[in-house]
């Protein structure tokens, strides 16, 4: 089946593309296109040509899967020139998302019509590149510097009303878009037409515009490369004529392509589209999600409510008596209020999410629902009883969910009316804003539980990652290993805050010491007292050395650091120092760098042991649950990823 066709409506000429799944520009795309260009300019019955797209949207881009082999010809830079000098003019009719390379086709085109749910951008930079084909250097054209700058350097994407405002394109309709797009053209052949986008000029910024926006710029990319580059070439496309901004864009392009970065968000990129759909649960139908009930309304139960009422379900919230069921629902009023303070939801939006909810201590109301989801106190006997009343209640077939993070959920399990229908689902707080959610299967999970845990996630927007049962499955597992190898630098006299600057220089937002005074050093310490009081060896931790002495982290004023009243900047603590002298070695220096590395390679060593014993499916699984649980930056691809080389 050919990849482009061609249809004469009177003296209008239709291109289509039809490259599934998202009529990516591969060479033969390319090819397509190049010579869709020579056949309409060669009809004398043809003024103008509209670009049309097959299937779910516009072309999505460059095939981000050719971008480890060599460039083929006809590059895209030459496409879109051609189809710019074409004789005739081109019209792109957007429907889904014109990106990347696609919306610079759409930039080669004399004019750019959008269906109203369209959305068009330029993410390169997230793929830690920078467009290639004119992206930097038509937008500023098309849309003026400031609007550019958004575009370009963060990649998101905008919604054709607000793509019209600024420019980016023409006209917005609603309902058959060839048929707009084709009156759309004859409407344009009646005028004088615009001069092609290359031609156009750019008004420059004010003065000290660009010194500002690398500031800009580079805090917001937390040491991702892409971005800054992406802004040089845009100001070499104010500053220098077309033709030596495009090649400044190519060369920057082409070098980038082939960086460590590139490779790493390439890496995340398709494990991110291929974890919603695991291969072994092919063929296995999820049973339907239309209504949920959550057990426990705290901070995490509160925020799966959340979760699943954003994704439109009805929500039965259960907690144990009517203060707790008040606590449950002024908990999600926070969550659903504050999403209007930042401009998430209106407040009519929000009533109606709330409204969703309802509140109550009767196990009963969760008789028809087909999803539950338990988020209570972490002790087995609490969760037990809670299983017990659900298996009382509720369908034979409804899904049962344990959110626990550390107890085995088999041992939750037993004694489930139809265990086949249990399973682990491992959310990570704030439960509506983190990604990352474990699907934890026990031995008795039917595959269709399994993959309804699967479609669960993929309904609420999230990266589902399956985990095997060990303490604190994939995600706490590493970071168990982190911390103590955090803790052995710091015995061996590396500074605490020596070790948080390191990886903070690595890319994450926290070191693991602030870290841990940001969340409370009380959780993990209590965990481990729970398993020396069950007669396990634990060794005693620096960390809990810091908790017997009162300090569990900045809301007690003090944990790895000293905090001021009211301050969450972290201060070096002489009472710390004190605290631990006796088992710290004297004082020595280690590289940043050299820190990183280390404690990176304890994650990785862990996930290879993970791997070894099954609990993980992927190496690229483990790089999902640490870039989008824990702060892992996405720019370097995970733990695994990073030390794909090393022995
Ligand atoms: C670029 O254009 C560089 C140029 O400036 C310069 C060049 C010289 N390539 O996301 P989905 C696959 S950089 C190859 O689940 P949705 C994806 O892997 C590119 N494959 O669908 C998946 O495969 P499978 C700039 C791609 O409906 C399938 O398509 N463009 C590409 O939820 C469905 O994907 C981007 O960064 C690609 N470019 O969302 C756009 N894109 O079925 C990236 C997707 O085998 N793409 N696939 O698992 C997207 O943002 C979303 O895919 C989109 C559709 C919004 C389009």
């Amino acid at each position: 089946m050919s990849l482009v066709s061609i249809a004469r409506l009177g003296t209008i000429a239709t291109v289509t593309v039809d490259n599934p799944p998202v009529n990516a520009l591969s060479q033969a795309l390319r090819q397509g296109l190049w010579e869709a260009v020579a056949t309409c300019d060669a009809d004398p019955e043809v003024q103008a040509v509209v670009l049309l797209c097959a299937g779910r949207t516009f072309i999505a881009g460059a095939d981000v899967a050719e971008f480890g082999t060599p460039p083929v010809a006809p590059h895209l830079p030459d496409l879109v020139a051609r189809i710019e000098g074409a004789a005739k003019p081109w019209i792109a009719a957007i429907h889904g998302s014109a990106l990347g390379g696609g919306f610079e086709i759409a930039m080669g085109c004399r004019f750019r019509v959008a269906l109203d749910s369209a959305s068009v951008g330029l993410p390169e930079v997230t793929l830690g590149i920078v467009p290639g084909a004119g992206g930097t250097v038509r937008s500023p054209r098309l849309a003026g510097v400031a609007a550019a700058v958004e575009l370009v350097t963060t990649g998101r994407p905008v919604k054709a009303a607000r793509a019209q405002a600024l420019g980016l394109v023409d006209a917005v309709v609603t309902g058959d878009l060839a048929g707009a797009a084709c009156a759309f053209a004859r409407q344009a052949l009646t005028r004088p037409l615009p001069p092609p986008i290359s031609r156009r000029a750019i008004a420059a910024p004010e003065a000290g515009f660009w010194t500002a926006r690398e500031a800009e710029v580079a805090k917001a990319a937390k040491g991702a490369g892409a971005p800054l580059r992406a802004l040089s070439c845009l100001r070499r496309a104010v500053e220098a004529p077309f033709a030596e901004a495009m090649d400044f864009e190519r060369a920057t392009f082409l070098e980038l392509r082939g960086s460590e970065q590139a490779a790493a968000l390439r890496h995340v990129f398709f494990a991110e589209r291929t974890a919603p759909r695991p291969r072994h649960l092919a063929g296995h139908e999820p049973l339907p999600l239309r209504s949920a009930g959550v057990v426990g309304g705290g901070t995490m139960g509160a925020g799966i409510a959340a979760a699943l009422r954003d994704a439109g379900l009805p929500v039965v919230l259960i907690e144990r008596d009517a203060e707790a069921v008040a606590r449950g629902i002024a908990n999600l009023q926070a969550i659903f209020d504050g999403a209007v303070k930042r401009g998430k939801l209106t407040p009519e939006q929000a009533a109606a999410r709330l409204a969703g909810v309802t509140g109550t201590t009767e196990y009963a109301a969760l008789a028809g629902v087909d999803l539950v989801i338990e988020a209570v106190f972490e002790e087995i006997g609490v969760k037990r009883a809670v299983f017990a009343e659900l298996g009382r209640v509720c369908r034979a077939d409804a899904v049962l969910a344990t959110n626990t993070s550390y107890l085995d959920p088999r041992l939750i399990a037993a004694g489930v009316p139809n265990p086949h229908r249990f399973l682990g689902l491992h959310f990570f707080s704030p439960a509506n804003v983190m990604k990352l959610l474990e699907i934890v299967p026990v031995p008795d999970t039917a595959p269709a539980v399994l993959a309804t845990g699967f479609a669960l996630a993929r309904l609420l927007g999230k990266i589902p990652v399956e985990a095997g049962i060990c303490e604190g499955f994939i995600g706490n597992r590493i970071l168990k290993r982190y911390r103590a190898a955090a803790e052995g630098l710091v015995r061996q006299g590396v500074a605490i805050a020596a070790v948080d600057a390191a990886m903070r220089a690595h890319g994450f937002a926290m070191g693991p010491f602030e870290a841990q005074d940001l969340g409370g050093l009380d959780i993990a310490f209590l965990q481990r007292e729970g398993a020396r009081q069950a007669g396990q060896a634990v060794p005693e931790t620096l960390g809990d050395v810091l908790v017997r002495a009162g300090r569990k982290g900045q809301k007690t004023g003090g944990g790895w650091y000293d905090y001021a009243p009211g301050e969450r900047r972290p201060q070096p603590s002489p009472a710390v120092a004190e605290l631990l002298s006796s088992q710290l070695a004297p004082a020595s220096a280690m590289a940043p760098e050299a820190i990183a590395q280390h404690l990176v390679g304890e994650m990785a060593a862990e996930g290879r042991a993970i791997l070894h014993e099954g609990i993980a499916r992927a190496p690229a699984d483990i790089d999902l649950v640490e870039i989008h649980g824990y702060g892992y930056p996405r720019w370097r691809g995970g733990p695994m990823f990073e030390t794909r080389d090393r022995a």
